[in-house]
């Protein structure tokens, strides 16, 4: 039973994972990125090879724009992925300074939610299922803009998308503490997306960051609460050790990425209907190991949270055993999942260690030797 699910874990990986990227104060640029999107689905087409349940990419517009969006999704199915999320992205234009559809002016709030229903069409002609929505937009000083009129026009917004959503998509409403605004972020928390979801419908859902919270946020809590209203719609995996650092999923802290997979296995999330999607940047680790990595980590997080006896869990829970409760957890957590795990990949006909595997492949010094000229893919930052 363990296995079976461990074998039809989707974990979707990020087109943007693929390309450079860095901080604000420097983007490092490494052999072999890609140069279109094109090459990024090849690249993350080796994490699924290698790994057996990352099939799934997520896309980010305009990063990822192509003329020919099914011409997109069939390379991605030549490849033996498919395009999973559309993250749109309305934080990198000049007239977003004051906001997106939060702006004060009514042309840039109409702007922004063009780019959004663009978004939209493109899920209609890649085949997606999920628009992810994350807005940078928020204000710096107490004065600056009135909060509670950018709530109404942040509703406005998110009511004329939902409304042009079909039959079977859904958006996911990111939030995230803080940055770039500094003050007051117009979504910064789970309960001010799952306000807006609730009021829109079935097809709104909240998608939690790992790495949008305050320090010391019980992430696992807000999980739970999501699950049991149904308006939990997935996750962007990463790690932090202080604030949105996009590190790889589970390397920060793995005890937290295991007691989150605890709550989505113990409130029943863990189907098709929570998006399992990784969110970080590679900046200094070559990228295509690094998801592979990152892949491997959740797995073994979803491992050892499948492990734990939920009646043994229960009966001490209900007896009001409080070290026996914890010990059952705890139990699970030490467990070493590699050997497990390992017989998973032989299951799928991979080999069981899927670093080594891909070291060996050759594909690195394909792509570093291959991609030379042209420019190579960024968050353009
Ligand atoms: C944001 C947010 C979004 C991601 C961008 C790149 O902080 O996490 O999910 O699309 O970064
Ligand atoms: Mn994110």
């Amino acid at each position: 039973m363990i296995k079976d699910s461990l074998r039809g874990q989707v974990i979707e990986t990020p087109s943007w994972a693929y390309g450079n990227s860095g901080t604000r104060f420097k983007v490092f640029a490494q052999r072999g990125v890609p140069r279109d999107p094109f090459e990024k689905l090849a690249d993350a087409a080796q994490v699924h090879a290698f790994t057996g349940v990352a099939p799934q990419v997520a896309l980010h517009i305009p990063w990822d724009r192509v003329d020919d969006y099914a011409a997109l999704a069939a390379h991605a199915s030549e490849l033996g992925v498919r395009i999973g999320a559309i993250n749109s992205n309305v934080f990198q234009d000049d007239d977003y300074m004051l906001g997106s559809v939060t702006h004060p002016d009514a042309r840039v709030r109409a702007k922004a939610l063009a780019h959004l229903l663009d978004c939209v069409d493109i899920m209609d002609a890649t085949g997606s299922d999920t628009l992810k929505l994350w807005f940078s937009d928020g204000i710096n000083y107490p004065g600056q803009d009135d909060i509670r009129a950018r709530q109404d026009r942040l509703a406005e917004a998110l009511g004329r998308v939902y409304e042009r959503l079909g039959e079977n998509q859904r958006f996911l409403l990111e939030y995230k503490l803080f940055e770039p605004a500094f003050y007051a972020t117009d979504v910064p928390d789970w309960g001010t997306a799952y306000a807006h979801c609730l009021k829109l419908g079935p097809k709104a859902q909240v998608v939690v960051d790992t790495g949008h919270h305050a320090p010391g946020t019980n992430i696992e809590f807000i999980v739970a609460f999501l699950l049991r209203e149904g308006k939990l719609g997935g996750f962007d995996f990463n790690s932090r050790f202080y604030a949105d650092d996009d590190l790889m999923a589970g390397a920060a802290d793995p005890f937290q990425l295991f007691r989150i997979m605890v709550e989505v296995i113990g409130g029943g999330g863990f189907t098709e209907d929570v998006a399992f999607m990784l969110d970080q940047c590679h900046n200094i680790e070559p990228k295509i190991a690094g998801q592979i990595r990152s892949v491997m980590n959740v797995q073994e997080a979803t491992a050892k949270a499948l492990l734990v006896d939920r009646e043994a869990l229960a009966a001490a829970q209900s007896a009001g055993d409080v070290l026996g409760a914890n010990a059952v957890v705890m139990d699970a957590y030490n467990t070493d999942v590699r050997p497990l795990l390992a017989e998973v990949r032989t299951d799928l006909g991979l080999d069981p260690d899927p670093m080594a595997a891909y070291a060996r492949s050759g594909y690195f010094e394909k792509i570093a030797a291959d991609r030379v000229g042209g420019a190579q893919a960024g968050w353009g930052a």
